[in-house]
């Protein structure tokens, strides 16, 4: 359960150049401090979900809805609130945002920077933020849950490591363990099948993860296999593209996260994705359930 000071904390960014009194425009997400006023827009939000897709989360903002008996402002229902963009849709749901991040790191961490830069202007405390994905097991069934304790990268290296003014810059890339812990027991307790995971994460979803169906592939089965089974006893249970940027951003800014992905194969049994699209709903049916248990027990939705 998140304390006291965890509730009462604003999102602190760690940039000296900003002003509190500046005027900002949030370009990629379509928002101006001077034409919109964050305060009244998110100064209450207190949960941030992410997924790649925008139909799946305008789909997770109207699951909420339902689910939760989220009330919404009358005669509004549920509109994106970024309409002057085309590259991210937002829908809010009383103190729930839904945002799509779009495919790998660079999508999701100019999101990254933008969100927490909107939750600093608007005042929000103790915001959480879950990304709710699609992701590769290594050895799991397909429709298991993973909960990532922390990411790694391609060389199975737990940091982000990116080049800032032309040196290389790498940041611890780890998940808040209570609140993993917390959304596992969540899961236990509707009987969904969980894991706790070192998440593997890459800027790429074919040579990189190790595939052998993409139009380009310089490596063997016998080299495919062994760095996944590599992975494996480096702890790895699951391959995505988004966490490492989402651990390394949120654990600079000291912003709770949590990143939840279910399978969608097993990695060592093949390559290709060959699921139909209404048991991928299923199974992502299940991450719902345990992201609504988890605003439940906050008791913010009134
Ligand atoms: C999971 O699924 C997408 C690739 O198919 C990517 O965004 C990810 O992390
Ligand atoms: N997303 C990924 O990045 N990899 C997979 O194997 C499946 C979904």
């Amino acid at each position: 359960m998140a304390s006291t000071r965890d509730q009462a904390a604003q999102v602190r960014l760690a940039n000296p150049h900003l002003q509190d009194d500046r005027h900002d425009v949030l370009y990629h997400i379509g928002l101006d401090s001077r034409k919109h006023d964050f305060k009244a827009m998110f100064g209450d939000t207190k949960v941030v979900c992410m997924g790649g897709s925008s139909n799946r989360m305008k789909r997770l903002a109207e699951d909420l809805v339902a689910e939760l008996g989220i009330r919404l402002p009358t005669g509004q229902g549920l509109v994106n609130v970024i309409p002057n963009t085309d590259r991210y849709v937002m829908y809010k749901a009383g103190p729930i945002v839904c945002v799509n991040h779009g495919m790998g790191i660079p999508s999701i961490s100019i999101l990254l920077h933008e969100l927490a830069k909107l939750m600093s202007l608007a005042g929000a405390t103790g915001v959480t933020f879950i990304r709710l994905g699609t992701c590769g097991g290594l050895g799991l069934e397909p429709g298991t849950v993973c909960i990532s304790s922390r990411s790694l990268n391609s060389q199975l290296q737990s940091h982000l490591s990116q080049f800032i003014l032309g040196q290389p810059v790498q940041r611890e890339a780890v998940f808040d363990p209570d609140l993993a812990r917390e959304l596992l027991q969540l899961a236990s307790g509707l009987n969904i099948e969980a894991v706790s995971a070192v998440t593997l994460c890459t800027s790429d979803f074919y040579e990189e993860q190790g595939r052998t169906d993409g139009a380009i592939c310089e490596f063997s089965m016998e080299q495919r296999n062994e760095f996944l089974q590599r992975a494996f006893e480096a702890g790895v249970r699951n391959i995505e593209m988004e966490s490492l940027a989402l651990a390394a951003i949120t654990h600079r800014l000291g912003i709770r996260a949590a990143c939840m992905a279910v399978t969608l194969l097993d990695r060592f049994k093949q390559d290709q994705v060959q699921l139909d699209h209404s048991l991928i709903a299923q199974f992502e049916g299940r991450m719902l359930r345990i992201l609504a248990a988890f605003i439940r027990s906050r008791n913010i939705c009134g």
